[in-house]
């Protein structure tokens, strides 16, 4: 067989592409008579494919790579830390100077008494973490009937049995036996879609009241933890009104049940802070991450621990690991991505600049007649496409003008992606204001293109 590299022809990658390699959340069939778009290099906030198109990448890979595309530096940090130690583990009472050094610096960079790291390798495994260690806390402290996590719908979590049935996808749920027991889920903040009459600040508190009603439903002595997104990434980035996390917090210390923030998205600058908890003055027990940890450089993930939980998970065995907790060269990269973050004052400038130039040039969009709302968070935004802006109304085939707008963006050389009918973009952090004005140029005009596909499709009508 001939050497696969990126001199063969795209068909041919695409051939092999679709013989051989199953996708992640992708038909195969259809994709594999389609042929997958081949991405070879990347560089700032631009990705080139097989073809030698220059894409705008407003996912920033899959909401991960912070720092943006080709530092230098993050090559060299882990080729510098596999001469030295390519490997070594953390379980039985040994450790290494890379897990050492993130786990110091992330009880630094996380607010409050946030002081302990367990490693995983990714966001999925860190949520696995988290509902066993959650778990454990209570049957430690002598309340082993705490057991059931409260979560949400529309939210995610992961991918894996655990992790996916804490998230709220019901196409997930519908695969394979999810969720698992002792996961119960809440209504999402979600006030375009599901807020009815009510002011975004009363829905907000009404869905973060049905928290307190679901552990009086439970029994307060059932309850081990409540897990959110601050701000819901894959649901379609919902951002919640003002009101609700404040209800949350109130809730969650009203009723002795532990918080696990999941930032896994949100983390890491995303919102214009460190930690989107501090933005929304959420006080965490757990705090998940992954992706902008590394900036998607190397797969890493973990739970950073607050002292309270830390001290009784640590006194005794806690039966859970995983062979790259702590991985040496993740662990390296992470550290120097962060050293990047702090050096080049990234979060300042999502805060201070790329996040108000965001907010001015997307908010702009609602101006669209397919846009039903057009909101951000720090470097989060999302579109609500709709046939009837006044009604709030979805469309009567849902998903349809999403895709086709995902399609039209693409064509316009602009990573975007659609939740259904919500448009998403999560660009690196390091975009300048120029490119937001160019990736809000080409959104706009996949917008138009998707306007004139759904009249001409005969797709402009709402739902009954
Ligand atoms: N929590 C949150 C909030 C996430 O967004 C995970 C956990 C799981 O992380 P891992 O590393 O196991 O994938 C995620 C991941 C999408 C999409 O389509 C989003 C994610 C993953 C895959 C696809 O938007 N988020």
């Amino acid at each position: 067989m001939t050497a696969v590299s990126d001199n063969l022809p795209t068909a041919a990658l695409q051939r092999l592409d679709a013989a051989h390699h199953m996708h992640p959340f992708t038909a195969g069939a259809e994709l594999a008579a389609r042929g997958a778009r081949v991405i070879t290099r990347a560089d700032g906030v631009w990705l080139t494919d097989s073809e030698g198109n220059r894409i705008l990448d407003g996912m920033a890979g899959l909401w991960c790579v912070n720092v943006g595309y080709g530092r230098e530096e993050l090559a060299e940090a882990a080729a510098r830390q596999m001469r030295a130690l390519p490997y070594y583990n953390t379980f039985f009472q040994t450790t290494h100077v890379p897990a050492i050094a993130l786990a110091a610096k992330l009880a630094e960079l996380a607010p409050d008494d946030l002081n302990h790291v367990f490693f995983a390798g990714s966001g999925s495994e860190a949520n696995e973490t988290n509902i066993r260690m959650a778990r454990h806390y209570w049957a430690r402290k002598g309340k082993p009937g705490k057991q059931i996590i409260i979560s949400r719908r529309n939210a995610y979590h992961g991918s894996s049995m655990g992790s996916a049935s804490l998230g709220g996808m019901a196409g997930m749920h519908a695969q394979g036996g999810l969720p698992i027991p002792g996961i119960v889920h809440i209504d999402q903040p979600n006030w375009w879609a599901e807020g009815g009459e009510m002011s975004p600040e009363e829905f907000g508190r009404a869905r973060a009241r049905q928290l307190e009603e679901t552990i009086a439903a439970l029994g307060e002595d059932r309850v081990a933890a409540f897990i959110a997104e601050p701000v819901q990434g894959a649901g379609g980035v919902i951002i919640p009104p003002e009101s609700y996390w404040p209800e949350i917090q109130r809730i969650c210390d009203a009723h002795d049940i532990l918080l696990i923030a999941d930032e896994v998205i949100c983390g890491f600058g995303r919102t214009g802070e460190w930690f989107a908890s501090q933005s929304y003055r959420i006080r965490p027990h757990i705090v998940t991450v992954a992706k902008g940890l590394a900036s998607g450089y190397q797969p890493i993930g973990g739970s950073i621990v607050c002292d309270a939980v830390a001290e009784v998970i640590g006194g005794g065995e806690f039966n859970h690991g995983y062979t790259y907790s702590g991985h040496p060269v993740a662990c390296a990269v992470a550290l120097e991505n962060l050293r990047l973050l702090e050096e080049e004052r990234v979060v300042e400038h999502v805060r201070d600049t790329a996040a108000p130039h965001l907010a001015r040039a997307w908010a702009g969009l609602a101006d669209h007649p397919l846009v039903g709302e057009a909101v951000s968070r720090g470097l989060l935004a999302s579109l609500a496409l709709t046939p009837d802006k006044g009604a709030r109304a979805p469309f009567a085939e849902p998903g349809a003008a999403g895709l086709i707008c995902r399609e039209r963006a693409f064509a316009n050389n602009l990573v975007m992606r659609h939740v259904g009918d919500r448009m998403v973009i999560a660009p690196p952090l390091v975009i300048t204001p120029a490119e937001i004005d160019e990736l809000i140029a080409r959104a706009r005009a996949a917008l138009d293109e998707t306007h004139a596909a759904l009249d001409a499709r005969g797709l402009m009508g709402a739902a009954a």
